[in-house]
């Protein structure tokens, strides 16, 4: 496998192997406190208690086993049913699929559930804090043989070519999107406040890795913006699907897709786990509001609990 990643299994191993460098001492800091581990029954306070009080939904395993979070991680990481879904929705899509790159992994929400479908999941970070909390939850869910991770400015390693020496049958992003705060205007500006930098740069950053990529972004998000920056890369004819992801009836964010394999999916064929489909025309239907414009593909899913 590839040197510049650590094995999710072996992360204390790297840690000793490499203790000159101060990104390890604090990895192997972290390992020997059982840093950020969460304790289940104890309510966070302020801001974070409402995702503590669906702390069962981040983390299914939260009550029986080791699971570990930053407070960034609280409001950042994708809730489980939703990563379930969307592991399965790509090896719907990429059924001959193996490699996937999660690009922000976080706390490995995503990376953990695209491990149970493909065996070689790659997970970068610019926290040394979030690959530790990855490679510790992995481990929870047993599938940390099939994680490799790496921390580092998402910036740098593109502009370095340090990451493109596999070939990724998909690259998934969820990127920062500036805290809780991304709901204070209406429409959020994907050039302005995407973090680290904005849709077009990302996108084009994560087309150099794959034909196949996916965002996933704030529900309230320029689609015009995701338009122009589509056209702008891909040409005056490329389209960006979008879905509307609810979880409980409730709209947590949109998946974007860049990638031929995305627009061929029948929903038939996929083992969605509870995942329902409706189409553009059905949303209507149910009095919606809907933002499709005459170039997307827009769909929702509804993941009932
Ligand atoms: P939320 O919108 O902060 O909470 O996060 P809620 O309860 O849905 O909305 P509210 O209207 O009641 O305030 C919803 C989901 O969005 C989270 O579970 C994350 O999956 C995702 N999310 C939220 N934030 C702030 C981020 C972020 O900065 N980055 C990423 N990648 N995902 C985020």
């Amino acid at each position: 496998m590839v040197k510049s990643f650590i094995h999710a299994s072996k992360i204390r191993h790297a840690a000793r192997k490499r203790k000159h460098h101060s990104k390890y001492k604090t990895l192997r800091k972290l390992i020997e406190e059982n840093a950020y581990k969460i304790e289940s029954s104890k309510p966070l306070n302020g801001k974070l208690f409402k995702y503590w009080k669906n702390r069962r939904r981040l983390f299914s395993k939260i009550d029986s086993s080791s699971i570990y979070m930053t407070d960034e991680l609280w409001f950042s990481v994708t809730p489980e049913r939703i990563a379930c879904f969307l592991a399965n929705f790509v090896k719907a899509c990429i059924p001959n699929g193996e490699k996937i790159l999660d690009v922000f992994c976080g706390g490995g929400g995503n990376t953990i559930q695209f491990a149970k479908q493909f065996p070689y999941v790659y997970g970068v970070d610019y926290s040394i804090e979030h690959i530790y909390c990855t490679a510790k939850n992995a481990q929870s869910y047993g599938v940390d043989d099939r994680i490799w991770l790496k921390q580092g400015s998402w910036k740098k390693l593109v502009s370095k070519e340090k990451l493109s020496k596999i070939k990724y049958d998909c690259v998934f992003g969820s990127p920062p999107w500036g805290g809780p705060e991304y709901l204070r205007s209406d429409v959020y500006d994907l050039e302005l406040h995407l973090k680290p930098m904005g849709i077009t740069k990302m996108l084009k950053s994560f087309l150099k890795l794959s034909p196949n990529v996916i965002m996933f972004l704030p529900r309230n998000s320029d689609l015009g913006q995701l338009s122009r920056a589509t056209r702008k890369i891909l040409g005056p004819f490329a389209k960006c699907k979008v879905l509307y992801v609810k979880e409980n009836g409730y709209m947590k964010g949109i998946f974007c897709m860049w990638g031929e394999c995305f627009f061929n999916y029948e929903p038939g064929t996929q083992g969605n786990n509870g995942v329902e489909l409706c189409s553009e025309d059905e949303k209507q239907e149910k009095g919606e509001t809907t933002v499709a414009t005459k170039d997307k593909s827009v769909d929702i899913y509804d993941i009932n609990g």
